[in-house]
């Protein structure tokens, strides 16, 4: 097995290279752009790794991927480069509909051209929308994006469907819930609460804090993406979620006592636009027909990561210069 993972040097495809080359044998190349939320210290254990390969490209560069393909046999490719933070997406929609859009229809061809066996898009359960107090979302649920950046992440799911109905590529796609755990970039909303708390710096909460967030430990997301590309029926979706759904405030009142800092940091700032009240998933069928189960339990998993970033203050101490005050000053300066 060769696989090709695009943005394998951010927070989730960083985690699933490792556990690939922990869990297999297979050939790992890594195609990433490394943009702001790219950092190839997120893989220096194993930069070495004589199954390992870094090349730095972009998606949407047809002829950059086209000579990538064109000089490896790929056997399958697992697609997480991405814009990822919906914040990000309401300054400036324009870098996600390059990467998340046209960047996965370049992907797509050069599967198509290069036959490809297996192509797993990664995506997320914030395509489905937006859920009131009761239900979760199942893989029958009307995609109703609300963001640009899920609006983009939809749309390149459409596109994978599209190439499975037309052309017949084996496509996979997975829609997971929110991750936490290492290397996650700090504009992300755990590591941002740790980081800040670690600096007594306010914690941003948008409107009362009461949205809920569905979350997973990334190594159980990895798992799930694993499973999938090797059992999963093509042409198929498969929801991934981690059974904890949690209000926005109450998790960062957990995070703060770990961190043995004051609620005091709290700070209620003006709410996202169009932010979406709560997602929720149904993880029954991978469980059911494919046999993945959660492995990690979410109280411990959380204390581990909190620590991982108490312990690791110099990977978000670097991350968290240049670009990322800029951003950080731009974003909560409009939303104060
Ligand atoms: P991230 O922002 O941490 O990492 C994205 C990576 O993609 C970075 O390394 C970046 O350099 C790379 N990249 C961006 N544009 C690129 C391009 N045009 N060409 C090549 N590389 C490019 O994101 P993440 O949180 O690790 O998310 C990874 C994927 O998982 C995304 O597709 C996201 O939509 C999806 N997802 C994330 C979550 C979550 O909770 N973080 C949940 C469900 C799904
Ligand atoms: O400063 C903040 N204050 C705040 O209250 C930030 C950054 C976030 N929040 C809230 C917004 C959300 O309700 O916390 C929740 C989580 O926010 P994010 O970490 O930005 O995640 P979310 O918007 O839920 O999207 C995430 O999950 C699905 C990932 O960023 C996506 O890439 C993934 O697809």
């Amino acid at each position: 097995m060769h696989l090709l993972v695009t943005g394998g040097a951010g927070f989730i495809g960083s985690n699933f290279i490792k556990y690939i080359l922990e869990e297999t044998d297979w050939q790992v190349t890594n195609l990433d752009k490394l943009t702001y939320a790219g950092n190839l210290e997120n893989l220096a254990d194993i930069q070495d790794n004589t199954h390992y390969k870094f090349v730095r490209g972009d998606i949407a560069d047809n002829q950059a991927v086209n000579n990538l393909f064109s000089g490896n046999k790929f056997t399958a490719v697992v697609n997480f480069a991405a814009e990822s933070h919906v914040d990000r997406s309401i300054q400036d929609a324009s870098p996600f509909i390059n990467a998340n859009i046209a960047g996965t229809q370049v992907l797509l061809d050069a599967s198509l051209k290069y036959k490809i066996d297996r192509f797993l898009q990664v995506s997320t359960d914030e395509v489905y929308g937006s859920l009131e107090d009761d239900g979760f979302f199942t893989e029958d649920t009307t995609l109703a994006p609300n963001s640009p950046y899920s609006a983009s992440k939809a749309s390149a799911d459409l596109l994978c469907r599209a190439y499975y109905k037309t052309h017949g590529l084996p496509v996979l796609i997975t829609r997971c819930s929110n991750n936490f755990g290492p290397y996650q970039f700090p504009e992300k909303l755990i590591p941002l609460v740790v980081s800040n708390a670690i600096e007594d710096k306010p914690i941003p909460v948008y409107g009362s804090g009461i949205n809920i967030r569905d979350w997973i430990y990334v190594l159980d997301h990895c798992a799930g993406i694993k499973c999938v590309l090797e059992r999963g029926v093509p042409g198929e979706v498969y929801n991934i979620g981690g059974d904890t759904q949690i209000h926005n405030i109450e998790l960062i009142k957990m995070i703060l006592s770990v961190v043995n800092k004051s609620d005091s940091l709290i700070t209620y700032v003006k709410d996202r636009p169009g932010h979406d009240h709560r997602y929720a998933i149904d993880p029954q069928k991978i469980k059911s027909q494919l046999g993945w189960n959660l492995q990690y339990n979410f109280k411990s998993a959380l204390i581990k990561t909190v620590k991982w970033y108490i312990d690791n203050q110099d990977w978000w101490n670097k991350v968290k210069s240049g670009e990322y005050i800029n951003y950080y000053q731009k974003w909560y300066g409009i939303i104060k």
